[in-house]
């Protein structure tokens, strides 16, 4: 019988601290402060959703053990990376991320900015290691620089930053979701499939609007609990967004809108995942996750 959600998901989350912590340079390991901050920004905390998405879809493909790990590792690495210096001063300014002050605040900002920098190249680093075959190797590590890179993540926090105060019309605020949180986490459900059997091209597709859907789904959520839960709930500033007339659903839509939306993009992850029957099992139940989490 297969293992109960919330018991795979804990394993999992379990299983990532260890493996995070090993492809992490030691602390002990000059520059100490540097490994000590990139440790810091990286253990003991987050939700790990997308070690989950690729760990998920590795199981779809029945992608090998250690090409999973690292694939987590470098995803996860790389939306540490991102969360660090989405926090600094000269771009969001926050004091609180994942229930602790944030590096720069811990820290300073030149190490916050340097621990982004480390982590990105470690996540790369990871991800060439193993010994799944070189062109699969490249074809992953292309897949995440393009969904980390101005054409993805990188990408969606420009036209976010460019957008403060302007009342984005809903086709371009969802492009910058997409951009933003939606390439990171499609990237990291691609290569759970790309580590294991190739994929045939209806399987992509379907990875695709699954990904798409759950990327919105995720987007739609974050906006309704920023303005629904509490900081020391969502371990982050909560109201932010208001705060800084940043554009979001639940302005656009409001609350029972967004809530209608969130659930809307459940059900489509859902049938995106028909073709692949009971392998997809973990998939649906990450679509579920991102739409009913609370923090
Ligand atoms: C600085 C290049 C660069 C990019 C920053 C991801 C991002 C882009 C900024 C984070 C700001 C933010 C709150 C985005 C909304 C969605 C999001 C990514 C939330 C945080 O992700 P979770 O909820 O965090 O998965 P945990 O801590 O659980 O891992």
């Amino acid at each position: 019988m297969k293992q109960d959600f919330a018991d795979w998901r804990k394993a999992v989350q379990v299983d990532m601290e260890a493996l995070l912590q090993s492809h992490l340079p030691p602390a002990e390991l000059l520059p100490r402060t540097l490994h000590e901050a990139m440790q810091y920004a990286v253990l003991d905390g987050g939700k790990r959703v997308r070690p989950l998405l690729v760990f998920a879809a590795g199981e779809v493909f029945d992608a090998p053990r250690d090409a999973v790990e690292r694939a987590a590792c470098a995803v996860e690495m790389i939306h540490a990376y991102s969360l660090v210096h989405d926090d600094l001063p000269c771009m969001d300014d926050d004091d609180l991320r994942r229930g602790k002050p944030t590096v720069h605040k811990k820290y300073d900002e030149a190490t916050a900015l340097l621990v982004g920098d480390a982590l990105q190249s470690q996540a790369f680093e990871v991800l060439a290691g193993g010994t799944l075959d070189a062109s699969r190797k490249v074809a992953m590590l292309t897949r995440l620089a393009q969904a980390s890179g101005s054409r993805g993540m990188c990408g969606g926090q420009a036209i976010d930053l460019a957008s403060v105060g302007i009342a984005l019309p809903r086709d371009q605020l969802e492009q910058m979701h997409r951009l933003k949180t939606g390439a990171l986490l499609e990237a990291s459900v691609m290569l759970g499939a790309m580590a294991g059997k190739s994929l045939l091209n209806d399987e992509a597709a379907a990875l695709h609007a699954y990904s798409a859907s759950i990327g919105l789904a995720f987007q739609v959520v974050d906006d309704i609990l920023d303005t629904t839960a509490d900081s020391a709930t969502l371990g982050k500033t909560a109201g932010k967004d208001a705060a800084s007339s940043k554009p979001t659903y639940v302005s656009m839509l409001g609350l029972n809108e967004s809530l209608a939306l969130a659930e809307k993009l459940r059900q489509d992850a859902h049938e995106a995942l028909d073709i692949f029957g009971d392998r997809a099992l973990r998939l649906g139940e990450l679509a579920d996750l991102i739409v009913q989490r609370t923090t």
